[in-house]
């Protein structure tokens, strides 16, 4: 019998669901907090890993969602030029208030509100990646088509 999953958790599941996938929220007795914790905890390459990483619009104030391979870290002037504006890292009660969930375990979807989304190129050289799922022990695996399918993000190359 799975454990029941903390509520955080709970609602990226209900929203996997919505969207009409049938993965599984598998809830950790290890850290995966960050993507190198990720991969320890369910074996697999970092670069497996889809971060769900928060840029503030400099200009508009806007979220920008980008999901990126845990192998790499994202150029901030790349993401700038895609978004049209000057993007910089948000801060972690930014992330809280347009997204619904803490740092270390934002998810690709179930947002409190829709995010302009890019997807990080590196992450479709894998069959199956990983991503966070509302809790600093909570994930799901897929595949990078899912991804793309399920969040709208358009595919890019933004590596530092
Ligand atoms: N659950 C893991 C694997 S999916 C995870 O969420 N990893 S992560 O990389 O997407 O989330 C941690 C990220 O949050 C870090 O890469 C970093 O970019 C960001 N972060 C960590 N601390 C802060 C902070 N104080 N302010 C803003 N961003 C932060």
């Amino acid at each position: 019998m799975n454990k029941p999953l903390r509520p955080s958790a709970l609602r990226v599941q209900a929203a996997l669901d919505a969207l009409g996938f049938s993965f599984q929220v598998m809830e950790l007795s290890d850290s995966t907090r960050t993507a190198f914790e990720a991969a320890q905890a369910v074996g697999c390459n970092v670069g497996q890993i889809a971060k769900s990483l928060i840029f503030r619009g400099k200009r508009t104030d806007k979220p920008i969602l980008v999901i990126a391979s845990g192998a790499n870290r994202v150029d901030e002037t790349k993401l700038s030029a895609l978004v049209g504006e000057t993007v910089v890292k948000a801060k972690a009660d930014f992330v809280r208030q347009h997204t619904g969930f803490a740092i270390g375990g934002v998810p690709p979807v179930g947002h409190t509100e829709p995010l302009e989304t890019w997807i990080d190129q590196d992450l479709l050289q894998y069959d199956v990646i990983w991503a966070a799922a509302g809790t600093p022990r909570a994930l799901f695996q897929l595949s990078p088509q899912n991804l793309a399918a399920m969040t709208g993000g358009q595919v890019v190359e933004l590596k530092a």
